[in-house]
Parts: C-alpha cells; sequence; structure tokens
C-alpha cells in the first residue's frame, strides 16, 4: 500500500502518471484483483476486508488526484514559460510611404490653378513638329529643334520639349474662353547640376474672344500664385523673349534663403527666376485658327520650384531613386 502510494507521489511526468493510473486503478489493475478477491474471504471477516480496501482505494485515489494536479500545474507552468511574450519588445518596423517631392509641389500648384477655375489638361508625350515647334511660331532654324537639345525618333516624331502642345492641341478642339494648365513631363538633352534630361513642367493659358485679356491680368495672378508657394516675397518681372509671347518676361522673386541680401543660391542677386509668361503671339493664335481673341501664357519647371521649396541643391538627386531622399520628406 505505502509502496503503491510511493509510485503514485513519484511519477516524473503525466505519461508515467497515466501507466500507474492503469496499474492500479484500471479494470484488471491492482485494486480490481484485490477487491476480486473478496468473495474468498470467509464471512466473519469480509465486512473488515472490505472496509480497508475500501480506505485504501480512497487514499490512492486522493494521491493520484494530488500528484496529478501537481505534475498539470508544472506543465502549464512549463509551457507558459516557453511561450512567454515579451510585451515591451519593439515590433516589427513599418516603413512609411511618401509623396515624391516633385509630385507634392506639382500637386501644390495644380491646387492653387484649379481653385481658381483653371482645368487640368493633359497630352501625348510623344508629339510631331508641327505641336511642338510650328504652332508655337519656332521658326524652322530655331535652335531650339536643333538635333542637340530635342530627342528625336527615326520617323521625325519627338519627345515633346515642353508642355505646350497640350495647349496648341485643346485650342485646336475647343473654342475660347479658355483656362488651362497642362502639367507633365517634358524632354530636353541636358544633364547637369540644374537640368536632367526629363523634367516636369506646369504651363497655364488663358484665352478669351476680343481684347479682355491684358498683361496685368498675367501679373496679378503670377504674383498672387508665387506668394501663395513662396510666402511674402518680391516679385519682378523682367522682359525677356519667348517665341510663343509678345510681349513676354521673366518673373524672379525675392531670394527666399537670404529676403534679397544676396547669397550664394541667388548669385548675390537678391533674386530667384521661378517663371516664364507673356501675351500669347498672335502667330500663336492664326497657328490654331483663333481669330479676334486675346490671352496669356506662363511656364514653370516643377523641380526648380521643388529645390527652392525644399533646399535641395543638386537635381539630380530628385531622380536617383534613393530612398534616404524620400525619408526625407515623410
Ligand atoms: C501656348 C502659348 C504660349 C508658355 C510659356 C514660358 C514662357 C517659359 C519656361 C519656364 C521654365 C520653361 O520649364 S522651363 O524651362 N517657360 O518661360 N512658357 S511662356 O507659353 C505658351 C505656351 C503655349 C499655346
Amino acid at each position: 500500500m505505502e509502496d503503491l502510494k510511493h509510485r503514485i507521489t513519484a511519477a516524473a511526468d503525466l505519461a508515467e502518471l497515466e501507466k500507474i493510473r492503469i496499474e492500479i486503478f484500471g479494470k484488471k489493475g491492482i485494486l480490481a484483483s484485490r477487491f476480486a478477491k473478496l468473495k474468498e474471504i470467509p464471512g466473519p471477516e469480509k465486512k473488515a476486508y472490505a472496509e480497508g480496501l475500501n480506505r485504501q482505494k480512497e487514499e490512492l485515489t486522493q494521491a493520484f488526484e494530488a500528484r496529478k494536479a501537481a505534475l498539470e500545474r508544472e506543465a502549464l507552468e512549463r509551457q507558459m514559460a516557453a511561450e512567454a511574450l515579451d510585451v515591451s519588445l519593439y515590433g516589427k518596423l513599418h516603413l512609411k510611404g511618401a509623396l515624391h517631392p516633385v509630385r507634392e509641389t506639382m500637386d501644390r500648384i495644380v491646387e492653387y490653378f484649379t481653385a481658381l477655375n483653371f482645368a487640368v489638361e493633359s497630352g501625348p508625350m510623344v508629339e510631331d513638329d508641327f505641336h511642338n515647334f510650328e504652332a508655337l511660331n519656332l521658326p524652322k532654324h530655331h535652335p531650339a529643334r536643333d538635333m542637340q537639345d530635342t530627342f528625336y525618333f527615326a520617323d521625325g516624331t519627338l519627345l515633346r520639349t515642353h508642355t505646350s502642345p497640350v495647349q496648341i492641341r485643346t485650342m485646336m478642339r475647343s473654342k475660347p474662353p479658355i483656362r488651362i494648365i497642362a502639367p507633365g513631363a517634358v524632354f530636353r538633352r541636358d544633364y547637369d547640376l540644374t537640368h536632367t534630361p526629363m523634367f516636369h513642367q506646369v504651363e497655364g493659358l488663358v484665352v478669351e474672344e476680343g481684347d479682355s485679356v491684358s498683361f496685368a491680368n498675367l501679373k496679378w495672378i503670377l504674383t498672387d500664385f508665387l506668394r501663395h508657394m513662396f510666402g511674402e516675397v518680391e516679385v519682378r518681372f523682367r522682359p525677356s523673349f519667348f517665341p510663343f509671347t509678345e510681349p513676354s518676361a521673366e518673373v524672379d522673386i525675392s531670394c527666399i534663403f537670404c529676403k534679397g541680401e544676396g547669397c550664394r543660391v541667388c548669385s548675390r542677386t537678391g533674386w530667384l527666376e521661378v517663371l516664364g509668361c507673356g501675351v500669347v503671339d498672335p502667330n500663336v493664335f492664326e497657328a490654331v485658327g483663333y481669330k479676334n481673341v486675346s490671352g496669356y501664357a506662363f511656364g514653370l519647371g516643377v523641380e526648380r520650384f521643388a529645390m527652392l521649396l525644399h533646399r535641395i541643391p543638386d537635381l539630380r538627386s530628385l531622380f536617383e531613386g534613393d530612398i534616404r531622399l524620400l525619408e526625407q520628406f515623410r
């Protein structure tokens, strides 16, 4: 009896305990065989023998239940120790995406003009000579048409060098009034600190019947636009020349880095050139079949705006695909 009890309390694990249970309590187990002997016991001793057996069974059952509970608790503790989670550990790092500074800048520009009721137009990047040059009053031997500046395909088509063909196509398929911007990629054979072979422009065009559109309208909207983009800057219009506008101007803002004092970015001039613009040349209207209209147009390079707004020194870093650049704009 003490020997059986000892075996129960010494069971090393639940599997061993189960074996012992079958050995003691099973149908053909030790207790069963002892109970079977009951019928061989003579009458007067039977009661005492039966009581003794029941006591033994009771004690062994108690010992078994106690050992089982202890082993189960141990097993659970082992499992919990093995599966323990340290909730103070760092989780996996999830990188957040970011808009490319060129996209973000383009979005801001487009937002300004759409708020003033400009429609956004687009067109093909592979263009023909007429839409990219001829209709824009760029004469046959203009240097911009040179192989040196323009990517040509064998069939004479080309990668657009500005988004202006979008405005030409828009005018040719609709009538004034026109109030559009054309944002998009353009291509020129150029590569240095401030030029890449692909860059983005936003150009604008406003055309009305009659002579109601003037240079004054252009001055107002571009001044307001540049202050929207750069804050409280001075804006200056310098006479210039473009084949597609007359009169034409280049637009400067007071340097946002030195407030016009003169620094390296503005080459000590105190001014930064940011836009080109003008009153649309009559030859352009003639090329698209418009009569008795007036209009203004402007154009800007989105990368230049992004570089100034984010103080990015080398334009090429915008196109190297180095994720460390984007990480700085999250
Ligand atoms: C039509 C008529 C006129 C668009 C214009 C400029 C002046 C200009 C440059 C700015 C920096 C190009 O990206 S850049 O290198 N653009 O100076 N663009 S007027 O004039 C147009 C366009 C279309 C039908």
